[in-house]
């Protein structure tokens, strides 16, 4: 690792299930330095295989989510050099979570900020946070799947005017064009996505992950391949105890109960 080793990211895991992951690099607007992507990555890793975490919250805190990739770290920087550095794998760790991963976004997100946020499974936002690719007003574009997130996300004519044209979209402006799930008071951001967090945390863990796994996976498949991913993965699931527990106290009218198995 090339960076002091201070801990810019930190992480707890709740008695619910939920981990919260919170960037801590105020001075500089949470920008993802080395040491911020690498330390998000190792606790990515580490949650994804943690059988007591069933939902993870990303945050920034308060103030601002992420104001982009930290543009001290590649003002000077050569090709060859960005190529070293590798830094899909880091983002590869978010991607390929298992878990759903829920942002509570409150301020800035922007550049790979955003594009950190687009990672997330679900986006609950402050009515006062701020969205954007702002990379072309640096000579740049987006780098860690903006262009491609975004688009299917919003589609062509929303995407291609926020990143050619770098603005700023608000809270409320994204959640019309479907960039994120809820807007609520800047105050309750984080209660509401660990809310959401816990409420998904009390689901049986197996069905919350196929179906993660299938959308995401499904989601750039042509339809057939992607409904017959889909059967298999709904099949699968009958051999869960959860799905005869769930089916049973249905039908017995009681609350069923859960084992994760
Ligand atoms: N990188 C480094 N430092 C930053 C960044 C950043 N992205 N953003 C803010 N900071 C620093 C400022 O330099 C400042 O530091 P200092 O106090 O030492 O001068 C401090 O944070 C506070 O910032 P401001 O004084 O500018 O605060 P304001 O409230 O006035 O403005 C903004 C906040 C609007 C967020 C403003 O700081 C800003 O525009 N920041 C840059 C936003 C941006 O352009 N982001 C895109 C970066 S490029 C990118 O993300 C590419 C992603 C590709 C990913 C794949 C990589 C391989």
């Amino acid at each position: 690792m090339n960076h002091e080793s201070e801990s810019v990211v930190s992480l707890e895991v709740r008695e619910d299930g939920v981990a919260v992951v919170r960037i801590n690099r105020p001075e500089a607007k949470n920008a993802l330095n080395s040491a911020v992507r690498e330390q998000l990555a190792e606790h990515f890793r580490a949650l994804a295989r943690d059988q007591q975490v069933r939902a993870i919250v990303l945050t920034g805190g308060d103030k601002c989510f992420v104001a982009g990739a930290d543009i001290r770290e590649f003002a000077e920087a050569r090709p060859i050099e960005m190529y070293l550095r590798h830094t899909e794998l880091l983002w590869e760790a978010i991607a390929r979570c298992p878990k759903p991963v829920i942002a509570a976004v409150n301020g800035f997100a922007l550049g790979g900020g955003c594009e950190l946020a687009m990672h997330c499974d679900i986006i609950v936002a402050g009515e006062s946070a701020r969205f954007g690719q702002p990379e072309v007003k640096l000579g740049l574009m987006p780098g860690a799947g903006g262009t491609q997130r975004l688009i299917r996300a919003v589609g062509k004519f929303q995407a291609m005017r926020i990143a050619l044209t770098g603005c700023l979209v608000p809270a409320p402006q994204a959640l019309a064009l479907g960039m994120v799930s809820e807007v609520v008071d800047d105050e309750v951001t984080l209660a509401r996505a660990l809310e959401i967090a816990s409420e998904i945390a009390s689901l049986p863990p197996l069905a919350v992950a196929q179906i993660k796994e299938v959308m995401l996976a499904g989601a750039d498949l042509p339809l057939e391949s992607a409904l017959v991913l889909e059967r298999k993965a709904f099949q699968l699931l009958f051999d869960s105890r959860d799905q005869k527990e769930g089916a049973r106290a249905f039908l017995e009218k009681r609350k069923a109960i859960f084992s994760g198995e």
